[in-house]
């Protein structure tokens, strides 16, 4: 038996379609989603936080038991807070050093500038751009301040030194206070007029010097 072949042309859709009434719904779910995602931010946050206060902690123990580099001297002043002389007997005396550009002019101040006789601490603070130190040298009668003779090597003599603060972050002699750093130093002075210098090459010259006077 031949099947029987669907007879005759197809006849086409008749009439417009209908279009797809009313308007699709929105998923529901999807406020979901930013609620979720706003949650795991807030805990990134959090972790990002607490790791860099560990990191400072353990940076400051570090400057503290060592001496410092060049690039933190140069950024010293953060850590001078952490370089401050300990209690010192007799007279303090504070003496700054200081310098704009690392050129003349320099400055070095003595305060008080005068003091009685005795034990006499002097607390330097470098507040320039390079290292500088304090030296105390004695005037002779009718001698003025910045009158020595600067030798060969832009110093002037030592001779006759009572003591010095140069040591970076600590007492006495030493190789220089770095920018943002202390030195310290105790003297027993008797009356008289005293020279206070920076005594790096070329800083005398420069300016870095102040009469500290001992007297009753
Ligand atoms: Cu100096």
């Amino acid at each position: 038996m031949t099947a029987t072949l669907f007879a005759g042309t197809p006849t086409t859709s008749t009439g417009t379609p209908t279009a797809l009434t009313g308007v699709p719904t929105m998923s529901t779910g999807m406020p979901t989603a930013p609620t979720g995602a706003r949650t795991a931010l807030t805990g990134t946050l959090t972790a990002l936080i607490g790791t860099p206060t560990a990191s400072i902690g353990t940076g400051t123990l570090t400057a503290l038991t060592r001496t410092p580099t060049a690039t933190e001297q140069v950024a010293g002043s953060r850590l001078a807070r952490e370089c401050t002389p300990p209690p010192l007997p007799g007279k303090i005396v504070d003496v700054n050093l200081t310098d704009t550009t690392g050129a003349a002019p320099m400055r070095l101040t003595v305060k008080p500038a005068k003091v009685t006789p005795g034990t006499v601490s002097l607390r330097a603070s470098n507040t320039g751009t390079i290292a500088h130190e304090v030296v105390v040298l004695p005037l002779a009668a009718g001698q003025s301040i910045g009158k020595r003779p600067v030798e060969a090597d832009n110093r002037v003599s030592e001779a006759g030194s009572l003591g010095e603060a140069s040591h970076n972050c600590g007492e006495g002699k030493g190789g220089g206070i770095a920018p943002g750093f202390s030195s310290w130093v105790t003297l027993t002075l008797k009356p008289g007029r005293y020279e206070l210098v920076c005594n790096f090459p070329g800083h005398y010259a420069a300016g870095m010097r102040m009469e500290l006077d001992v007297t009753q």
